[in-house]
Order: C-alpha cells, then sequence, then structure tokens
C-alpha cells in the first residue's frame, strides 16, 4: 500500500534547528496574517485576492467609507462573512490550536477576523483578535457601547443577500472571477438604503457596524492591554512565528520586533520570500517559503 504520507515541504535541517528550539521554548507568540486562511480558499488583504468589485479591502476598512456609503461596507463585509461561513479551517489553524493543549505559554495574536482560528478549536484565552472578527457586530453610534456576537446569520439582513451567481465560491471559475473583480460578471449588485442595513436593539436608532477595526481605529484596548501584559510579564519570550502576513499594519506589525526585544527567535512562514518583517531577518532566524497549510503542521509536529 503506498503511504499517503505527504512529501516534507521543509529541508530536514531547518526542521530539525526549529523543531529543537520549539521543544526548548516555554514563552510563544505567533502572528497571524491572511494567507494562513489562503489554503482554505479566502483572499488575502493585498494579493490577487484583495480585490472586491473595483475596490480594495483597504479602501473600503475605513470610517470613511462608512461614513460615505453604510450600504457599500456592509455588502462587502456581508459578502466576506458569507466567503469565511463557506470555507473550513485547514490544517495550519488545527495544528496552531492543538499546540496551545502543549504549550501554556503559547499566545495567538491574529490580524485575521475570519474565524476560522475559532472553528479550528484554537482555546479562546489564547487567541486574541487584533483587529476583531467579521462575526461581531456593534452599534455605530458614538454613545452605544452594544456590541454582539452573530456568527451565522447569512446575509445579516434580507438586503445584503448576495445575488445567486455570485454565491457559489466553490468553483474556481466563479472564484477566480471574484478574486479579480466582481464587476466582471456585469452582475448589476443593488444599492442599499439605510433602512434597511442592521439596527441597533439597544439604542434603536443607530446602525449596526461590522465588529472590525478599520484603518484609523485604535485596537480594542482589552486586547492590547493582554497581550502587553502577556509580554511584559514574560522574562522571556523565545519564539515569534509570524505566520501568512506581510506584516505591513501597524501596530500588529510590532509585535515582532517587540518580541525580539525579549529575546525572541523569528520563525516566518509565508509564500513570498520578499515578505519578511520590516526588521529583516537576523541570525537564529528561519523562513520557511511556502503554503502556511503545509508548513505549519509539518514544523510543529
Ligand atoms: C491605528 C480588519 C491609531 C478590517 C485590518 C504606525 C503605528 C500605528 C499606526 C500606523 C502606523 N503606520 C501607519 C499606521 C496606520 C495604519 C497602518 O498600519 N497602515 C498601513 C497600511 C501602513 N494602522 C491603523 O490604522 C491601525 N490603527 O493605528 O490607530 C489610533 C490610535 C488611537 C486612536 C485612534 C487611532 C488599525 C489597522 C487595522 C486595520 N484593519 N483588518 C478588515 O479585515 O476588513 S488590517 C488587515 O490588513 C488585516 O487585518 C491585516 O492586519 C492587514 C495585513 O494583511 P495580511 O493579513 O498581512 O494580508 P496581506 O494580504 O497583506 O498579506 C498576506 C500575506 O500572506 C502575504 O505576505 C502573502 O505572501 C502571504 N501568503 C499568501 N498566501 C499564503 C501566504 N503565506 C503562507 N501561505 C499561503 N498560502
Amino acid at each position: 500500500m503506498a503511504s499517503t504520507a505527504r512529501p516534507p515541504v521543509v529541508p530536514a535541517d531547518e526542521l530539525k534547528s526549529f523543531s529543537e528550539h520549539l521543544q526548548s521554548s516555554t514563552t510563544i507568540l505567533t502572528l497571524l496574517g491572511a494567507g494562513l486562511s489562503a489554503s482554505s480558499g479566502l483572499p488575502t488583504f493585498r494579493g490577487a485576492g484583495g480585490l472586491w468589485r473595483t475596490h480594495t479591502a483597504q479602501d473600503l476598512a475605513t470610517p470613511w467609507a462608512w461614513a460615505r456609503d453604510p450600504g457599500l461596507v456592509w455588502q462587502f463585509y456581508n459578502y466576506r462573512r458569507h466567503m469565511a461561513l463557506s470555507v473550513q479551517p485547514n490544517r495550519a489553524h488545527i495544528a496552531l490550536a492543538n499546540l496551545t493543549h502543549h504549550k501554556p505559554g503559547f499566545l495567538t495574536l491574529s490580524q485575521n477576523v475570519d474565524g476560522l482560528s475559532q472553528r479550528a478549536g484554537h482555546p479562546l484565552d489564547k487567541l486574541k483578535l487584533l483587529h476583531g472578527s467579521l462575526f461581531d457586530v456593534k452599534c455605530s453610534d458614538f454613545w452605544c457601547k452594544y456590541k454582539e456576537q452573530n456568527n451565522f446569520t447569512d446575509p445579516i439582513v434580507p438586503a445584503l443577500a448576495i445575488p445567486t451567481d455570485e454565491t457559489d465560491i466553490t468553483s474556481n471559475e466563479a472564484r477566480r472571477t471574484r478574486e479579480l473583480d466582481i464587476s466582471d460578471t456585469g452582475v448589476d449588485l443593488p444599492e442599499i438604503s439605510l433602512r434597511d442595513l442592521p439596527h441597533c436593539p439597544e439604542c434603536k436608532h443607530g446602525v449596526l457596524r461590522p465588529g472590525v477595526v478599520w484603518f484609523g481605529e485604535a485596537l480594542p484596548a482589552d486586547v492590547i492591554s493582554t497581550v502587553d501584559n502577556f509580554i511584559q510579564s514574560s522574562p522571556k519570550i523565545d519564539l515569534i512565528m509570524v505566520i501568512g502576513t506581510s506584516a505591513s499594519v501597524y501596530p500588529a506589525a510590532s509585535y515582532v520586533d517587540t518580541a525580539r526585544a525579549k529575546g525572541a527567535r523569528v520563525a516566518v512562514v509565508n509564500m513570498d520570500r520578499n515578505d519578511e518583517p520590516a526588521s529583516g531577518m537576523m541570525e537564529g532566524d528561519w523562513f520557511f517559503a511556502g503554503d502556511a497549510a503545509q508548513i505549519v503542521p509539518e514544523i510543529l509536529k
């Protein structure tokens, strides 16, 4: 019977040195980005998949886009909720979740809002969502503090239902078209009026918005203080794994250098050899080039 074992994707010498360090590490951080979920079928933020209709994700992930056209912003986030609910966590999500059971001093800092780490069984007390979640909604009224988890309503309101010929993201053709530019499909998508958007059940007048952190918004204070306390109370950080991220957004990306300053060695997992942390690669670091879904399970074995 032919072995079904996957061929190794990591050079043996690098795997050995990393594994030895991992075994001896007690305090470990990981910084996760969209590349971790790419193999699950979700487009990354900046790659070819980072386009939606004729907009880049960065254009729509701002309070200004929301102020200008909340309906368009909700169509974008409702579409990403739909896609995230249509895919499954991959072997890397699962391997990271499992590591928390062997390494009590392991903390995950995720920039991802797709909910896949949670669905892979990652203990929530060891998973810090730096940029919120597609599956949280909160009131957009400044004075109202209402927030709720809204995990499975798809679409979140009927007016945001995605036209049927766009809902099949499993077909490569549909996904390819969508990743490049949804308007290629020539689908005439509806304008959404404010009254059709989800409204706050608490204050009754605020429009509920996606519970993510937009560009120009502060990261959640409670999350940041937990992460900073973890780092400051650790005499030393042994390792930070930087998985599937361009490490180009701050202050999230700054945790790489913060960990390095506390003695951490850095292990990058990325498809693109050019996507090193801003401070570059140093003596004793590892760069594992390739698909996170292949590499992460192998290096965490
Ligand atoms: C703030 C949620 C202040 C929304 C996101 C210095 C300090 C502080 C701030 C700044 C600063 N300089 C600039 C800023 C402002 C800004 C910023 O960083 N801008 C960038 C463009 C320079 N930062 C902010 O605005 C932050 N807020 O600073 O507030 C403040 C303080 C007090 C009061 C008021 C304000 C908030 C930033 C959060 C923005 N929200 N997401 C949503 O998702 O819609 S950011 C979003 O992009 C992601 O969450 C992620 O964090 C980020 C980066 O994306 P990646 O995950 O890295 O994805 P990307 O596509 O870039 O890369 C994918 C990588 O994977 C690639 O390297 C690719 O090669 C690799 N890959 C692909 N496939 C695979 C793979 N790797 C492995 N396997 C594969 N199969």
